[in-house]
């Protein structure tokens, strides 16, 4: 193992894959295979040294491509165990979608596997998918940039969040499903003490009048592990990364959720931003200083900086707790306060009524077209036993869900449990077409949040014949089974 030293963790950072490290080519220029490796690496997490997953890059963890760049990469496992590397929000082939034995088996330690496909441009991810091995941060930022990101004149910020313990994932496994995850497991009434207030000007969108803790009476559940730190760009608030910007820097977050069981609000203080993108797809700008994302989502927020010398802390809130982490804009010699890791009041719920989603506007709208198939799609369980189920059965008892190439499918998902599940389909980008009864023209995405008693319906057209993994992004979800197959016939 390499030794800790913070000037190589600080060049390793996720942030610091600026695109000014990338050269850019033209356009389908073929280059040669770009280098990523599951490695083991050391974090400083409050002082305290962890040794973690990591994927690195040439240009430090992640990847960035530029418009119309290939994703030809070639992945090494230098980990001393079997590994896969799934490519969130890519639509790749299935062969090389990264799933164990969907198709292609894990990657035996010391194994090099290539991949080649066209990619999609965006904010987008990549991690393993063993649930443990995202536990242990392995994962990484994967931007594919558009040509108006080339063009535009803003600096890329990336903002990658996640949620860490220094025990071992399957103890933290054990104790989450033997209920003793959290101070206060099981149900926990009353979390309305945050209030329900989104922050200033968020366009109205935050505004919900109901008492966020409780559904028509009923305890919601929101957290279910304490993690021992939450982490923004692998770092925590007790040492956060300063991100050197310009008086009047025009700024474009890319944030992404690779925590393993929590949500985050993005809190942009004092200056309101626009959400410009989720999950990549651009969605008419909704200006506002709040933004919740759950795990697995992105968002793209443009933040347009005053014209004065100042920091500009953009923190990530954990959702129904006073946790909060992030980063901090700073011009040259601008003081940078301390930022306490406990806020004073727990931030509230996410989107327990869906009026974030519902804000949303899809600008890449897929086009009218009769739908051919429905399928209402059940989320089920219980933190004690722990047990979550999609339709009734855990993966291995599952019904395929079943769609043909080509067909304009609606599925329905509909959440009869009382935690929020973050539902992400492979292979296919889908657009949110319906909140509870509401139908409308919401944002392509590839994974939603639903809420707990409640309904979120997402259209898309059925990709390659293959099958393709739908499954809940809460990692100790699908670590017991939340995960079923959209099973795809010629
Ligand atoms: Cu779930």
């Amino acid at each position: 193992m390499r030794s800790f030293s913070r000037r190589g963790f600080l060049a390793a950072g996720a942030a610091t894959l600026a695109a000014t490290q990338f050269p850019i080519r033209a356009f389908g220029q073929a280059a040669a295979p770009l280098r990523l490796a599951a490695t083991r690496r050391t974090l400083d997490i409050d002082g305290r040294a962890a040794t973690v997953f990591g994927l690195a890059g040439p240009g430090g963890q992640g990847l960035v491509l530029d418009p119309g760049q290939r994703f030809r990469v070639d992945l090494d496992n230098d980990l001393p165990v079997p590994t896969i590397v799934h490519w969130h929000g890519q639509i790749p082939p299935n062969a090389q979608d990264g799933v164990p034995d969907m198709p292609r088996p894990l990657l035996a330690p010391g194994e090099t596997r290539s991949f080649d496909f066209a990619s999609l441009s965006g904010t987008h991810w990549m991690h393993s998918h063993v649930p443990i091995q995202e536990m242990q941060l392995l994962a990484a930022p994967l931007i594919v940039r558009r040509p108006e990101d080339v063009a535009a004149d803003r600096q890329e910020v990336v903002l990658f969040l996640h949620d860490f313990s220094f025990k071992a994932p399957e103890e933290v496994l054990a104790e989450i499903t033997g209920g003793h995850g959290t101070a206060a497991s099981g149900a926990m009434p009353g979390m309305g003490h945050g209030g329900m207030h989104g922050g200033a000007g968020t366009a109205g969108s935050m505004a919900m009048p109901m008492d966020m803790g409780t559904m028509g009476g009923m305890a919601m559940d929101l957290n279910d592990y304490d993690w021992d730190a939450y982490l923004a760009n692998d770092r925590t608030l007790s040492d956060p990364e300063v991100v050197p910007v310009e008086r009047g820097g025009r700024v474009r977050l890319r944030i992404i959720n690779a925590a393993a069981a929590t949500v985050f609000w993005i809190d942009t203080g004092t200056v309101e931003g626009q959400l410009v993108a989720v999950d990549g797809h651009p969605v008419r700008p909704l200006a506002g200083s709040r933004f919740g994302v759950a795990m697995g989502q992105r968002l793209d927020i443009e933040i347009d900086l005053p014209n004065e010398g100042g920091a500009w802390p953009v923190l990530a809130l954990r959702e129904g707790a006073r946790e909060r982490t992030g980063i901090v804009l700073a011009t040259p010699g601008a003081a940078v306060a301390r930022i306490d890791a406990l806020a004073e009041r727990a931030a509230p719920a996410f989107d327990t009524d869906l009026a974030q989603e519902a804000n949303l506007v899809g600008i890449d709208a897929l086009p009218e077209r009769p739908v051919e198939r429905r399928h209402m799609i059940m989320l089920g369980g219980a933190m004690q036993p722990y047990a979550w189920t999609i339709d009734g059965a855990v993966w291995g008892k599952h019904r395929p869900i079943a769609a043909k190439s080509g067909e304009r499918v609606e599925l329905a998902f509909h959440n009869m449990s009382m935690m929020g599940h973050p539902m992400h389909l492979h292979g296919h980008a889908f657009q949110v077409v319906g909140i509870n009864a509401r139908r409308f023209a919401g944002a392509r995405r590839d994974t939603v949040y639903v809420p707990p008693m409640s309904m979120v319906t997402v259209a898309l057209d059925a990709g390659e014949a293959a099958r393709w993994m739908l499954h809940c992004h809460h990692m100790p979800h699908l670590a017991t089974g939340m995960m079923t197959e959209f099973r795809v016939e010629a």
